[in-house]
């Protein structure tokens, strides 16, 4: 009974029941690792797994090219992934919590529906990064500069007619790597929200998440990923109907 017990626990691993991202600034879990030897390689920011949705804008240095001032303000990946009833965010960036010179990365926005034409500027959803607030998700905030284009946005309120603070997501902005990029320090944020902090989207829901930065600086978004987490019932009940089974003959076994 016990080898079973392992068995179906093994199984369950496997089909990813019980595997989730571990909210600690590391990026193991996503299967990336930015920066690895110290210098860009784009290979370092493939996620593992090509079910991640992600985009990677490292500064590619030189002039004219965003973000302007160049490392210091870098927003160089957003990672994205939905599972069981959670989602989960990782973002790479030069900017610490604590800003450079004034700037921060202030909030994640959520188009949820993909409708410009719901939620202030189209952006129905807004988790902040940092500060004393870090975590919370307001819906409908009021976002605190125009977004003209979709241009970057600075910030936002959650005091508008509408606005609710839905909850707090569990979110973690650590250094990641000391002086590897263009000798400045690369910063990760890790976040893991409840799908009802977001509106409880659905299978193959489409949205669009953008970063905001002080000034629009950099930009980064993704735009029209799917929600693509699918309940395995019939893998998961095929387990557990294994196990159940396997406690039968056992019972039975020890009964006779
Ligand atoms: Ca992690
Ligand atoms: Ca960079
Ligand atoms: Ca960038
Ligand atoms: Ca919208």
């Amino acid at each position: 009974m016990k080898k079973m017990i392992s068995f179906v626990a093994a199984f369950l691993l496997l089909v990813g029941v019980v595997s989730a991202y571990t909210i600690d600034g590391d990026l193991s879990d996503w299967g990336v690792d930015p920066f690895s030897d110290g210098t860009y390689h784009a290979s370092d920011f493939v996620p593992a797994d090509p079910d991640i949705d992600y985009i990677e804008d490292d500064w590619p240095a030189g002039p004219g090219s965003m973000p302007i001032g160049g490392e210091p303000f870098d927003l160089e990946a957003l990672y994205f992934d939905d599972f069981g009833g959670y989602a989960y965010f990782a973002i790479v960036t030069s900017l610490g919590s604590s800003g450079v010179s004034g700037y921060y990365m202030n909030a994640l926005a959520l188009d949820l529906d993909n409708d410009p034409e719901w939620g202030d500027q189209g952006y129905e959803y807004g988790i902040k990064l940092r500060g004393a607030d870090a975590g919370k998700v307001c819906y409908l905030p009021v976002w605190t500069a125009a977004f003209a284009d979709r241009d970057p946005e600075a910030d936002f309120t959650c005091d508008g007619s509408d606005s609710v603070w839905t909850g707090t997501a569990d979110l973690v902005y650590t250094l990641f790597k000391a002086g590897a990029d263009n000798s400045h320090n690369t910063y990760v944020v890790e976040i893991e929200a409840n799908k009802g902090l977001l509106g409880t989207p659905q299978f193959q829901d489409i949205s669009d998440w953008h970063i905001t930065q002080t000034c629009g600086n950099d930009i980064l978004e993704l735009n029209g990923f799917d929600w693509d987490y699918l309940p395995e019932f019939t893998t998961v009940g095929a387990a557990l109907a294994l196990l159940g089974a396997a406690g039968y003959v056992a019972y039975r076994k020890k009964k006779n």
